[in-house]
C-alpha cells in the first residue's frame, strides 16, 4: 500500500495539472502539438480580412488541437469560417457502434439539411456518434450539438446555442446550455448534462493559401485562432481512461450538400473541393463522398484520460501539504 501511494504521489508530482484552456477561439499553450495539420490549400476562399468580418473572407481549417481538463474535452480548430452560413461540421466517434455511413433519415438543422449528409461514408473504423456544427451570417455565431447515436427519425436529441459575447464581430463566444433551447425542426429533446462552451476568432489572415495544391504545413501550424469548444466527457460517453475519441472536422456549405477540400485529417494534395460526389460535382447531397477513396485517415484520434473520481480530485486539490499529510498518515 505504501508503495502504491508512493507511486501515486510520484505520478502526481511528475504530471503537473494542465491548465484548462480558455474557450475563446485562441489557441492556448496547454494544447501542445497539433493532432492534424492541413495538407491542402483551401478552395473555399483564402481569408484575408483582419477584422474577421469577412470582406475578402474565406474558409479554411488549418490545424486541429485537443486536450483534456477537469473531465472535459477541449478542441481547437484553427482557421476561418466565412459569415455566409457555410459550416464547420465536427463528427465525434467516442462510443461503440454508430454510423460509418451517415443515415439520411435523421432530420435537424435549418430546413432539416442534416439529411443531406445521408450516404456519406467515413474511413473504415470511424463510426460517428455526435455531430457538432457551427456557422454565422455576420450576426451571432451559432453552434449545435446532436447526439446521433441516441436519436431516431422524429426524435432527434440536440442542443443549440448562439454567441452571447461579441455578436456581429469577428471574435465571439457563448455556450450551448445544458437543457437549453432545442434545435430547429422536429427535435424531441436535449441531451447535454453540462454546458458545451464555444469560442470563435475569425481574424486569421495567414495559414493556408487559396488553391488545390499542397498546403504549407508550417504556415498552417502557425495559425492560433479559429473555432474552439469544450464538452463534458460524460456527455460524449468517454469517461474511462483509455477511451478512444476519433474526431473528423470538415468545412462545407450551409445546406450540407457541397464539401470543400478542407478536412482534418487532411486530404492528399492536389485536391479540389469534394462537392457532393467526391469529385467536385453538385448532386444535392453528400451521398457520393466516401473517405475510404481518399488516402490517409480523414480523422484524428485522441485518448481520454477518463473523468477523475471525486477522491482523486480531492487528493489533487490537497497539494503538496496534503501529500505530506498523506505520507505521515501512511506511516502509522
Ligand atoms: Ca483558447
Ligand atoms: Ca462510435
Ligand atoms: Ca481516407
Amino acid at each position: 500500500m505504501k508503495r502504491v501511494l508512493g507511486l501515486l504521489i510520484l505520478s502526481l508530482l511528475a504530471a503537473p495539472a494542465l491548465a484548462a484552456p480558455t474557450v475563446d477561439g485562441t489557441l492556448d499553450g496547454s494544447y501542445g502539438a497539433p493532432y492534424a495539420v492541413q495538407t491542402v490549400q483551401t478552395n473555399f476562399g483564402d481569408a484575408s480580412d483582419p477584422t474577421g468580418l469577412g470582406a475578402g473572407g474565406g474558409g479554411e481549417l488549418d490545424a486541429a488541437y485537443a486536450t483534456f481538463s477537469g473531465g472535459r474535452l477541449y478542441v481547437m480548430l484553427t482557421g476561418n469560417i466565412e459569415p455566409n452560413f457555410n459550416k464547420v461540421s465536427v463528427f465525434i466517434d467516442s462510443i461503440l457502434g454508430g454510423e460509418n455511413t451517415l443515415n439520411g433519415a435523421l432530420a435537424y438543422d435549418f430546413g432539416n439539411v442534416s439529411q443531406n449528409f445521408g450516404g456519406l461514408t467515413f474511413d473504415a473504423g470511424f463510426e460517428a456518434d455526435y455531430h457538432l456544427f457551427a456557422r454565422w451570417g455576420g450576426g451571432a455565431f451559432e453552434m449545435d450539438v446532436v447526439n446521433r447515436a441516441a436519436s431516431a427519425p422524429g426524435a432527434e436529441l440536440g442542443n443549440y446555442g448562439a454567441a452571447t459575447s461579441g455578436s456581429g464581430t469577428g471574435v465571439q463566444s457563448g455556450s450551448i446550455l445544458a437543457g437549453g433551447t432545442a434545435t430547429t425542426g422536429a427535435d424531441a429533446g436535449m441531451f447535454l448534462t453540462q454546458n458545451l462552451d464555444f469560442g470563435f476568432n475569425n481574424t486569421n489572415t495567414a495559414g493556408v493559401t487559396g488553391g488545390t495544391a499542397a498546403a504549407d504545413p508550417i504556415a498552417a501550424a502557425a495559425v492560433t485562432t479559429g473555432l474552439e469548444f469544450s464538452v463534458a466527457l460524460a456527455d460524449i460517453g468517454a469517461t474511462s481512461p483509455g477511451d478512444i475519441i476519433k474526431i473528423h472536422a470538415v468545412y462545407g456549405n450551409g445546406d450540407n450538400n457541397y464539401h470543400s477540400n478542407q478536412v482534418l485529417g487532411g486530404l492528399a494534395a492536389p485536391q479540389d473541393n469534394l462537392g457532393g460526389d467526391g469529385g467536385g460535382g453538385f448532386t444535392g447531397s453528400l451521398s457520393g463522398i466516401n473517405f475510404n477513396q481518399f488516402a490517409g485517415d480523414q480523422y484524428f484520434l485522441i485518448t481520454s484520460p477518463g473523468v477523475p473520481e471525486p477522491a482523486t480530485l480531492a487528493l489533487a486539490g490537497l497539494g503538496l501539504g496534503g501529500l505530506a499529510l498523506a505520507r505521515r498518515r501512511q506511516r502509522k
